[in-house]
């Protein structure tokens, strides 16, 4: 995360990340429409207020398909308390990457300068050794980036996303609407993913549990938000 001090806004870094077509790109649309209804929600005084101080407004996700960068990516400013943080608006850059993902350098790229990650798992009981593939070769990519020491999956998972780390992860059991479908509780226990870390269910597809994952993710948040300001990092 960083502070923008032209404009006086925080700005945090989100990665939608897990298997190939588990509907990240799904989820990260589906969050964008969230935010949209949500903002027209707002009542049109605070809109204006928000404008006259040069807030941007919300955009579309954009897809980037270079042809060694390939990623979708959203950035937004939500209305309400995550919107906000110590008299600050809190403006979200969302990212995941695309297919073919052979030669992507957005693999990397999506990772970089992230608060949290929302795992984008697939809840059909037949993809759940795809999610723990993708789960290892996220874990496995920022341990090498937060220099955690080797160990278990389960490990890794502690130090980089426990009360201690550097990172939040939030887990998003989508498709639970097919009929080989596991309960998010399921997809946790077979990733051996700590009771700590918060499991929503989603159908990204009728926008089911998209922005309370993306909630849950900001609030997570929080904390490392805090530890910045304490460091100096984003004024007082
Ligand atoms: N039944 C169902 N289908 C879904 C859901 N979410 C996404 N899909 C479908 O799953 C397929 C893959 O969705 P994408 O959003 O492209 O998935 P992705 O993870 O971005 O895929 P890649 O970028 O190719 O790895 C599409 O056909 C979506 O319509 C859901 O909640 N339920
Ligand atoms: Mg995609």
């Amino acid at each position: 995360m960083f502070f923008v001090w032209s404009q006086k806004r925080i700005n945090v870094k989100l990665a939608f990340w897990g298997p190939v077509d588990s509907g990240k790109t799904t989820v990260v649309h589906a969050l964008a429409a969230q935010v949209a209804q949500r903002v027209d929600d707002v009542d049109v005084p605070e809109r204006d207020t928000r404008q006259a101080v040069g807030m941007r407004r919300n955009a579309l996700p954009v897809e980037v398909d270079e042809p060694d960068t390939r990623f979708t990516t959203y950035f937004c400013h939500p209305p309400g308390e995550i919107g906000e943080f110590s008299g600050y608006p809190v403006h979200y850059q969302c990212k995941t990457p695309e297919q073919p993902l052979e030669g992507n350098l957005a693999l990397e790229k999506v990772l970089d300068g992230i608060s949290a990650v929302i795992f984008v798992a697939d809840a059909a009981r037949e993809r759940q050794g795809a999610n723990e593939e993708a789960l290892r070769d996220l874990v496995a990519r920022l341990s090498q980036r937060y220099q955690v020491d080797a160990g278990s999956t389960s490990a890794l998972v502690e130090q980089l996303f426990g009360a201690d780390g550097p990172l939040r992860l939030v887990l998003l059991a989508n498709k639970v609407d097919l009929d080989s479908a596991v309960s998010g509780e399921d997809v946790r226990r077979g990733l051996m993913l700590p009771s700590w870390v918060e499991v929503v269910e989603s159908v990204a597809t009728g926008e089911r549990g998209v922005f309370e994952a993306f909630t849950a993710a900001a609030q997570a948040m929080r904390p490392l938000l805090e530890q910045a300001q304490q460091r100096g990092r984003i004024p007082s």
